[in-house]
């Protein structure tokens, strides 16, 4: 009797470990984020602010021999910028704190050369402690870029130097935190005034900053922090500030010493498209400006661009798996300028419109195979508003589709789908199809998605529509889809 019992407990123990075994979810297919860089993705958009003595010369990159007297906004306020940027559906503001000219935004103790000698507030203002304040107050994440070149300081290129950005790193990390991003820009060593020697300096972007000493130290104080630079490690450039990303754009890169050697051209096609097989998680963020330059000139404020050419920004930077980084410069007198807040409050409107209207809220949706048929893995997940759950396909099935019955004929002019990027990036490519006159028509196909990927569909009118993934590094992994 005994045995018979203990006969029939292995044979149930074997079935249910077998069905076990049928629904665990998929193996993640690595590189996979990290808590930090999940969250990253999450932002879509943020804003970029440059102001400096650059905002009253007229340069893009100031000298370095600039007079603090020069920086005297007559109606500064932060509070509009970070109104602007709430309004504009942008979740952050990333503030150039020191541009290439060395002027420092807040009174660093280390430095002459900062708005304590400006007469902006009579020389009491804090500009970094204003915006992080006016972020804060607007519930929006506060970032900050501190210019590695400094064209002002007189040991730039020394070792003294290092030690004096590190000090600069230090005031911005304790005084005004909790900082999302730092921002660490490419351009590195050349001529400027350097404390009045007037020469050329070069440095080995390899070496002289060493870097992984100095992502240590703001690591330690602010464990959080995502680092952009040309090549990571937390989040890598596009390769271009014109406002997209690659139409094929893995969030996998490969991160080899002396990337930079390599020649520009293909450097900044890597950077644009990423690496299939790349080893580490290291996503794109496409930094642009809203006018041509970086800084306000009043000559620009005809050539802000439109609400239109802002969408196709949006389109090609978060609606191909990226962030989008928007710069808009406040002018002389403080403020973001009348045209930028006219184009920025069309961009929304358009973005508000494009998407206000959820097709697949109430559909159904049926796929061409389960993950071992059951209801976790169900294509319902799709469209459940949960983005901790998704469709996805048995082991083997590496190629499979889902269709969602819209219930009526709409004229239907964006798909949004997203990737459960948890466990990595792995769709390669996947086409729509629309049903028209008794038959799937081809609407649109798409190579990588992704944490998201927005295709247009051409205001086609269907009631119902076909994904299919015709390539994929393993199962599919999907979490979301939106029909507008
Ligand atoms: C570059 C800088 O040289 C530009 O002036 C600007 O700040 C841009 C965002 O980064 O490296």
């Amino acid at each position: 009797m005994f045995k018979l019992v203990l006969i029939s407990i292995s044979i149930l123990y074997f079935f249910s470990a077998c069905s076990i075994k049928e629904v665990k979810e998929p193996a993640p297919v690595y590189p996979v984020p990290n808590e930090r860089q999940l969250a990253w993705h999450e932002l879509e958009q943020y804003a970029f602010i440059h102001f400096t003595t650059n905002t009253f010369t007229g340069l893009e990159w100031g000298f370095g021999d600039e007079s603090p007297s020069i920086f005297d906004p007559s109606e500064l306020d932060a509070m509009q910028w970070a109104k602007v940027v709430k309004d504009a559906g942008l979740k952050g503001i990333i503030l150039t704190t020191k541009h290439h000219d060395g002027f420092c935004l807040w009174p660093s103790e280390y430095s002459k050369h900062t708005i304590a000698q400006s007469p902006y507030k009579n020389g009491n203002g804090d500009l970094v402690k204003e915006v992080s304040d006016a972020c804060r107050a607007m519930g929006l994440k506060f970032g900050v870029y501190l210019s590695p070149w400094d064209r002002n300081r007189a040991d730039y290129g020394h070792p003294s130097y290092i030690e004096y950005y590190r000090n600069q790193l230090k005031e911005l990390f304790t005084n005004y935190g909790p900082v999302f991003e730092m921002w660490f820009d490419g351009a590195n060593g050349g001529d400027g005034y350097y404390g009045g020697a007037n020469e050329t300096r070069k440095i080995n972007q390899l070496t002289y900053y060493d870097w992984p000493g100095t992502l240590d130290l703001v690591r330690q104080m602010e464990p959080e922090v995502i680092f952009f630079s040309q090549d990571g490690p937390d989040v890598r450039w596009c390769g271009n500030e014109k406002g997209y990303v690659g139409e094929t754009n893995w969030n996998n890169f490969n991160k080899t010493p002396g990337f930079f050697e390599k020649e520009r051209e293909v450097a900044e096609h890597d950077l644009n498209t990423g690496f299939e097989n790349g080893k580490v998680w290291m996503p794109a963020e496409v930094d642009v400006s809203i006018r041509p330059g970086w800084f306000y000139h009043a000559e620009e404020d005809s050539l802000v661009k439109s609400p239109e050419e802002l969408f196709e920004i949006y389109l090609s930077s978060v609606g191909r798996g990226a962030n989008l980084l928007l710069n808009i410069p406040p002018d002389k007198r403080g403020l973001i300028h009348e045209n930028d807040v006219a184009a920025l409050r069309g961009w929304k409107k358009i973005i508000d419109k494009a998407f206000s209207v959820n097709f697949a809220d109430n559909a159904d949706i049926n796929a061409s195979n389960v993950r071992g048929n059951t209801k976790l893995f169900s294509p319902d997940n799709l469209i459940d508003g949960n983005k901790d759950t998704y469709w996805a396909t048995d082991d083997e099935v590496n190629i499979a589709s889902f269709e969602i019955d819209l219930k009526k004929i709409q004229e239907v002019n964006y798909l949004v789908i997203q990737e459960y990027i948890k466990l990595g990036q792995r769709v390669k490519s996947f086409r729509v199809d629309g049903w028209k006159n008794g038959a799937w028509t081809p609407v649109a196909s798409a190579t990588t998605i992704g944490y998201k990927r927005i295709v247009a569909l051409e205001g086609v009118k269907t009631k119902n529509l076909r994904i299919s993934i015709t390539d994929s590094k393993a199962c599919p992994v999907i979490s979301n889809v939106e029909v507008y």
